[in-house]
């Protein structure tokens, strides 16, 4: 149990500086009371989550949803609230010229300036000391024959390898794979093969980021894990619950039980080191956000903590005896147990109130930042 829970306080887990403002889907973006309105605010609001859970010490930016004048202030900001820069996400996403794709377009021009955009967000993280640029591409086609599925891939692979080369003394960067969405036909990185092959070619500094909400539905992704492990090529999750496709609600939410299987893997495949970056990439639509951001990283937590019970050497040994239900038995045991005692516990003995969900509501905070954030404009995508 000591080993158990040295393992728990060395957990990080990041949270994304747009999980603060307001998001929707298509249809309708409801706005919420208190929402930042820059990404100072956005900071004092991540730093909130950290100090309930005391394992949310990071904050992943987005550019240019998080641009600013100044970043090296932006960097002392987050450290006066108690947190600090985590990933820089590059968007090449919400543009007018990036309608026919970014890195992977026909025309040099936008390829060029996609590229050059990314080697800002690179600028970005020697302005902030983020060592991780995590980089996601909605480049695809919609209809057979729109574009050279090939020639796009070479494209690719020539913006890849400039801003490859740009990346400093321990900087590194995570290739985003997703199945579908914007682009419906084709996408240019749909899996965790093609980004796989593309960082294997790169070199050590490129890695791939597992975003849980971005594949089939019924994928194993716990066995992309452990293969990824076993490559030393995963550098990150985005963490998320999905019921159909990208749907970017609370982790653990719709599927518990896969977040543990795969945190067991990240276990297994001694992955849980801060080689990996555990981030969240959630939006919260319709509750409200810093709650959403505590309860998100609590059952990153909770199937950390499960997945940590597994009893390895009894596993182990059923597994080479044979024992298929011995050996499903051993997993499902730590599964079933209820380690929300232990996590109060632990959190007690740090310092912290055993239930940050309720010490959050009692604090105030809310009510302080509904009261006082009026004016100005709210963020959300796009601001
Ligand atoms: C794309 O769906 C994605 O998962 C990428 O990580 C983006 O940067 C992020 O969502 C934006 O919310
Ligand atoms: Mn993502």
């Amino acid at each position: 149990m000591t080993d158990i829970k040295a393992a728990l306080r060395s957990q990080r887990i990041e949270t994304p500086s747009w999980a603060y403002g307001n998001s929707g889907t298509r249809f309708k973006v409801f706005a919420q009371q208190g929402v930042p309105r820059d990404p100072y605010e956005k900071l004092a609001d991540a730093a909130q989550v950290h100090a309930y859970t005391g394992i949310a010490p990071t904050v992943a930016l987005h550019i240019p949803w998080d641009k600013v004048d100044d970043y090296a202030d932006l960097a002392r900001h987050a450290g006066e609230a108690g947190v600090r820069i985590g990933a820089i996400n590059s968007n090449v996403f919400q543009d007018d010229d990036y309608k026919l794709g970014s890195v992977t377009h026909p025309d040099a021009r936008v390829r060029r300036k996609a590229t050059d955009h990314l080697l800002e967000c690179v600028d970005i993280m020697d302005a902030t000391g983020s060592d991780t640029l995590k980089l996601w591409f909605s480049d695809g086609i919609n209809y057979p024959g729109q574009d050279d599925i090939r020639a796009r891939q070479d494209r690719l692979a020539e913006s890849l390898a400039e801003v490859y080369d740009r990346l400093g003394e321990g900087q590194r960067f995570l290739l985003e794979y997703k199945l579908f969405e914007p682009a419906f036909y084709a996408t240019d990185v749909p899996d965790w093969g093609t980004a796989y092959a593309h960082c294997v070619k790169l070199g050590p500094k490129a890695q791939v980021v597992v975003d849980t909400g971005h594949h089939a539905p019924g994928t194993n992704i716990e066995f992309i894990v452990a293969f990824l492990l076993r490559e030393g090529k995963l550098g990150g999750f985005d963490f998320n619950s999905r019921f159909y496709a990208d749907d970017d609600l609370m982790v653990g939410a719709a599927d518990p039980f896969q977040l543990f299987r795969i945190m067991y893997e990240v276990i297994r495949g001694g992955g849980f080191t801060d080689e990996v970056a555990f981030m969240l990439d959630q939006c919260h639509n319709i509750e409200p956000k810093i709650p959403g951001q505590i309860r998100s990283v609590m059952n990153v937590q909770e199937a950390t903590a499960k997945a940590l019970l597994v009893d390895r050497d009894a596993l182990s040994a059923a597994q080479n005896e044979g024992d298929v239900l011995g050996a499903n038995a051993v997993l499902m045991d730590a599964y079933n147990t209820d380690v929300r005692p232990l996590l109060a516990e632990l959190r007690e003995e740090q310092g912290l109130a055993p239930d940050p969900m309720a010490a959050y509501a009692k604090s105030g905070y809310f009510e302080k930042i509904a009261a006082e954030r009026v004016g100005g404009q709210q963020a959300g995508w796009g601001a």
